[in-house]
């Protein structure tokens, strides 16, 4: 199976990050985190994405807040899908790096979840993966039957309630 990277752009952003890291471990889809950032180390964000494919990533994730050009600098460097988490910071919360990260010129694409999306980013390159992957296609649709269980579940009770 093809491995998903999840780079971040400063440690700072981890427990926000470690979701898409706990999703991806709970479907067995092999990951790896790093922390490289656009602005403070340019040149191994760049050298971590002409590299990815051949070492064997299908997707990469990436979170970054603020002026948030990690996940486009690092689509500019690579043809694997790239998906970007804009992440929530005081000034702006998080207004900034949605920007930052979805506005992105033809030709470059990003696929950009919420602000702080994590467990959809992960589930987004889970679904990227399943396409050719039935057994992980089956976990994807055993997961929202047991989320849509869970909702009847609590319509259920709140019936009870009233
Ligand atoms: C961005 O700046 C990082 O992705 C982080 O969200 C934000 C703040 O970084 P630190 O100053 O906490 O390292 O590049």
């Amino acid at each position: 199976m093809k491995k998903v990277a999840v780079v971040m752009g400063s440690v700072s952003d981890l427990p926000v990050v470690q979701k898409a890291v706990d999703t991806l471990r709970d479907f067995g889809v092999p990951c790896e985190a790093h922390v490289y950032s656009a602005h403070r180390t340019p040149y191994e964000a760049k050298a971590f994405a002409e590299t990815a494919r051949e070492r064997g990533f299908g997707v990469i994730i990436a979170a970054a807040g603020m002026a948030a050009h990690l996940a486009g600098a690092i689509a500019a460097n690579t043809t694997l899908p790239v998906i970007g988490i804009p992440m929530k910071s005081k000034a702006l919360d998080g207004v900034d790096a949605l920007l930052a990260t979805v506005q992105m010129p033809s030709g470059i694409p990003v696929a950009a979840v919420a602000i702080d999306g994590a467990v959809n980013a992960a589930l987004l390159s889970i679904q990227i993966l399943a396409v050719e992957d039935q057994e992980l296609a089956k976990k994807l649709s055993e997961k929202r039957a047991a989320d849509a269980a869970k909702v009847l579940a609590a319509d259920a009770e709140l019936q009870k309630q009233l």
